[in-house]
């Protein structure tokens, strides 16, 4: 059967049994491609897996929107304020000379990216949309390095299924699938609408995914890790967000 095929069929199997027979059914299509999330347990269970799974297969590839210049918000919305203890303040003081990225896991290379380093690489700018699930959003553009590339560099394993990106804010991380970190909209950012990349925003480096909501976009990043599994990290749930009720596939 062809790819394309087998794909249409296993959404179309996972769309039909939903409804029907229920759950358990799309549950096994979706074990059988390697399609469960890792939060599948929590208190969504079947319904994440299905988000997920028919989400993988129907729009693997899609991009995420992109405006022009003229659709830039006027007043972003900062959801947070700047760190305030003492650790980033010091950075932020050194005009954050001292960032660092540090990338470790299933990498043949591991290694640590300051600021000056990601920017020597091509930089991508794009105009997206970040939207909490809250409600509010905005668009700006964002500026920075695709993950592909830091990736590239550190040579990620073939065993390799997520990255898990922390923050300088421990109940900060998060994890996205291969699919999500290979993509070509999802950067290491670090600016914003032609500036720096404010501290409100996530400055001096962030994690942009805007193919998935707000939180998923962590802040202050500081270290990547690529692992074929994620259940030694926190809870098992790929993200603190599972544990506080949201799901770990955040996809718009
Ligand atoms: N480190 C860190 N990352 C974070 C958050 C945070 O509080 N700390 N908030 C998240 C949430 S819930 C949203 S909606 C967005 C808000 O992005 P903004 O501050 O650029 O508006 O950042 C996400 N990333
Ligand atoms: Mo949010």
């Amino acid at each position: 059967m062809s790819n394309f095929s087998r794909r249409k069929l296993i959404a179309t199997g996972l769309a039909a049994t939903a409804g029907a027979s229920g759950m358990a059914v799309a549950h096994r299509l979706a074990r059988r491609y390697g399609l469960i999330p890792p939060d599948h347990g929590g208190i969504y269970g079947a319904g994440e897996t299905l988000t997920y799974a028919a989400q993988r297969i129907l729009t693997r590839h899609s991009l995420a929107r992109e405006f022009p210049p003229s659709q830039i918000s006027k007043t972003p919305f900062p959801n947070g304020e700047a760190p305030k203890d003492e650790a980033f303040k010091r950075l932020q003081a050194g005009g954050f000379a001292d960032w660092r990225l540090a990338v470790d896991g299933m990498v043949a290379r591991p290694a640590s990216f300051s600021l000056a380093e990601l920017k020597s690489y091509a930089s991508r700018s794009q105009i997206t949309h970040l939207a909490c699930e809250e409600g509010w959003s905005f668009i700006a553009e964002w500026t920075g390095v695709p993950l592909s590339r830091v990736l590239d560099a550190v040579g990620i394993l073939p065993q390799a299924r997520y990255v898990v990106y922390f923050s300088i804010q421990p109940d900060w991380w998060d994890s996205v699938d291969m699919a999500d970190a290979l993509h070509p909209q999802t950067m290491v950012t670090y600016g914003m609408n032609g500036g720096e990349l404010p501290a409100g925003h996530g400055g001096p480096l962030r994690l942009r995914v805007p193919r998935q909501l707000g939180y998923k976009n962590v802040k202050y990043i500081t270290r990547l890790t690529v692992t074929d599994n994620l259940s030694r990290f926190g809870k098992g749930f790929g993200s603190a967000s599972p544990e506080a009720g949201y799901a770990w596939y955040a996809g718009i």
